[in-house]
């Protein structure tokens, strides 16, 4: 008998076949209390599941005693626990690679929004307000030549240096464990203390994932270490940023502007203070959702569990090694 996987996010059609190939399919939409309640009879049965989002814990985990591979369609794994996992032998399986180029273009697009604040004067022209040249209040600050800071340089950090130093010829800085060479060789980046990056940068970007070390790591020391003409964009996770700092700092014009694609909650609640501020742009967590890299995914996560299932995890396993 073929295994038995939940697919709980919608895919394209051709990667459902693909599935259905392999497997007896079930499917959710999503994994909230409303959708698991109808799930009873089948967590039980499954071997893999493969969708985004939900929070994967040890009480979730009780609940499917045969599972053996988990296929996230995402990069991030802070959803999960992963030494529940561990202790289970489940593998799992991201996404890492096939967004990289495209959450680096979102973010660049960030920090230009807010550098020319691109939201807040188009709102003004639909609100008929263009009425003469543009003076001093609309002025933006420049971007191109300007120092960038790369909180995590890894695979987007990466992209982003290379947009930021050979598009805009910008000097890069960036804070991690340890330098990267090929960073400093191709960027000419520099790596720094978080101190100096946030003291010496014109755009902080945060490519960073959420971790017990990355959670709310710009607070309010941090921001009021930043220049008063900077911005803050926000490419990794919302939790990275003290959210209620970050808004004193956008209020009191601590910092110039920020630009948001993450946040603490998702969707951002309407009444969030950062959506009354004309100085933030805030995106619906758009990083990866584009028609290609959604559909490049959806068929990096569909490989990923085909191979965990048949137990190849060489490849996009995040916790392979501590299954060997
Ligand atoms: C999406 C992301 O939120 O991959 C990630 O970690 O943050 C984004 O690409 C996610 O993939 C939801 O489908």
């Amino acid at each position: 008998m073929k295994p038995a996987v939940l697919l709980y996010k919608k895919i394209p059609a051709e990667q459902h076949e693909r599935l259905l190939q392999h497997f007896r399919v079930y499917t959710a939409d999503g994994l909230d209390a409303a959708s698991l309640s109808n799930l009873d009879e089948i967590l039980p049965v499954l071997d893999g599941i493969i969708g985004a989002g939900g929070k994967i814990d040890r009480e979730f985990l009780q609940q499917t005693p045969k599972l053996r591979a988990f296929s996230s369609i995402s990069v991030g794994y802070d959803n999960f626990d992963v030494t529940a996992l561990n202790e289970r032998r489940i593998a799992l399986m991201h996404t890492p690679s096939v967004l990289t180029e495209t959450v680096a273009d979102n973010i660049m697009g960030l920090v230009i929004a807010s550098a020319r604040r691109f939201v807040e004067l188009a709102d003004g022209v639909k609100a008929g307000e263009w009425q003469a040249s543009v003076g001093p209040a609309w002025f933006g600050v420049d971007v191109h030549h300007k120092t960038i800071g790369i909180l995590g340089m890894g695979r987007v950090g990466m992209a982003l240096a290379q947009r930021a130093h050979h598009g805009f010829g910008m000097s890069v800085l960036y804070t991690g464990r340890s330098p990267k060479p090929e960073a400093d060789h191709r960027f000419n980046a520099q790596h720094c203390e978080l101190e100096t990056l946030l003291t010496e940068s014109d755009f902080v970007c945060i490519t960073l994932p959420l971790s017990p070390e990355t959670y709310h790591l710009i607070g309010a020391a941090q921001l009021v270490k930043m220049k008063k003409t900077a911005v803050l964009v926000n490419g990794g996770r919302g939790d990275v940023i003290d959210e209620e700092a970050l808004i004193s700092a956008l209020e009191t014009r601590t910092i110039f502007a920020a630009g948001l694609d993450v946040f603490s909650k998702e969707p951002l609640p309407v009444s969030s203070k950062l959506l009354a501020l004309p100085n933030v742009i805030a995106l619906p967590h758009i990083g990866s959702a584009t028609q290609e890299t959604r559909n490049n995914m959806a068929t990096c996560a569909v490989d990923n569990l085909i191979a965990a299932l048949s137990g190849n995890i060489e490849e996009n396993c995040v916790n392979s090694r501590d299954l060997k």
